[in-house]
């Protein structure tokens, strides 16, 4: 396979890089894109240096896949060139997520609505895959009503900008800031900016995206997502009411049956999720499991996985290992 990384110096692009090697996905020439201002680098991959060439040079080298991560302008624009060539895009930006003629996929969930006619694929946002893993399975067996959900999220979600004002705000150095607050012993209650209705985009694509993911409008979700000073994962406090009641044993036996997910929950030993330990794995960690004494059908839950991983990266590899393994590219 002739496989291409547009925006292969950024952090999620260092990313698929490492998990695409660590895979071993059968590429017979990797192609690495960037901006103009990184064309000539070199990059490394399995011991090996590649230089990064533009987009206009990858388009015409005919890539079979493109997995790209370098935001939704990029995309909107060159995704559409690369499919006209043939390639199969991955996307991993905001761009044509909610576009009803692309497919949204987690691989364990709707890969199997992929046909070879899908040249453009949306990889869904961080925060919405780790939750929709956990919940789909669950969905299955007792129906989902309505999903309350809080975010305490990795500032690696925002790039690199956030990691360096966070290291400045370490050191005590004034520097260019990624958030309009401090990030250093603070809680930011917005990511990405506001929508009319007073949400955040990242709170209404977690809304969105996982009805689609779901294939199922009638779930109600509402989110609040917030910045913390971490960067491992993403942690998510989920709670969610059922149609049919549960046994929480069957539930925490569902989850431990779920190919990604990891079940993490033992009060006694206080074992639980946390993203310290979540930080450069693939799988997503389930804990907390209880239930909401408030409320009939109703079960809480603690959910971690490193954002820039499933949550990114491997997700977007995934969905291309599924491709080449189903003969759809
Ligand atoms: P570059 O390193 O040349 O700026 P991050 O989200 O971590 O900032 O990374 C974004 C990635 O997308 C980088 O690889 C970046 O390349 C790439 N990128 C940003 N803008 C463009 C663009 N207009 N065309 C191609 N690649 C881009
Ligand atoms: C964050 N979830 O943590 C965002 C980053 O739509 O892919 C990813 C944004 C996206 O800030």
């Amino acid at each position: 396979m002739k496989v291409a990384v547009v925006g292969a110096t950024g952090m999620v692009g260092e990313v698929m890089l490492k998990v695409l090697a660590e895979r071993n996905f059968p590429i017979t020439e990797l192609i690495p894109v960037a901006s103009e201002r990184s064309v000539g680098k070199e990059i490394e991959y399995k011991g090996k240096k590649y230089k990064v060439v533009s987009l206009d040079t990858a388009v015409s080298m005919k890539p079979e896949i493109a997995l790209f991560s370098a935001g939704g302008d990029t995309s909107k624009e060159w995704a559409p060139k690369f499919a006209e060539a043939g390639t199969t895009v991955i996307d991993n930006s905001s761009a044509w997520r909610m576009d009803p003629t692309k497919k949204l996929v987690v691989p364990e969930i709707n890969a199997n609505q992929l046909t070879k006619e899908d040249k453009i694929i949306a990889n869904p946002n961080c925060s919405t895959i780790q939750m929709v893993l956990a919940l789909a399975p669950l969905h299955k067996k007792y129906n989902i009503e309505r999903i309350v959900v809080s975010t305490y999220q990795s500032i690696t979600g925002t790039g690199v900008k956030a990691v360096k004002q966070l290291e400045n705000e370490y050191a005590g150095i004034e520097g260019e800031m990624a958030y309009k607050y401090p990030i250093h012993r603070n809680a930011i209650p917005q990511i990405d900016s506001f929508e009319e209705n007073g949400y955040t985009k990242e709170e209404m694509k977690m809304t969105r995206e996982t009805k689609k993911i779901m294939s199922d409008d009638s779930i109600r979700v509402t989110a609040t997502t917030v910045r913390i000073p971490t960067v491992g994962g993403h942690s998510e406090s989920v709670n969610v009411q059922f149609t049919n009641d549960f046994d929480i044993k069957e539930v925490r036996s569902i989850l431990e049956n779920t190919p990604g997910v990891v079940v993490q929950d033992n009060i006694d030993t206080f074992t639980y999720p946390m993203p310290l330990y979540a930080e450069g794995k693939d799988d997503v960690y389930v804990g907390r499991i209880r239930r909401d004494e408030s409320q009939d059908n109703t079960l809480n839950m603690w959910i971690v996985a490193d954002n820039l991983r499933k949550g990114a990266a491997t997700n977007t590899v995934q969905i291309a290992e599924y491709l080449v393994a189903n003969g759809l590219v």
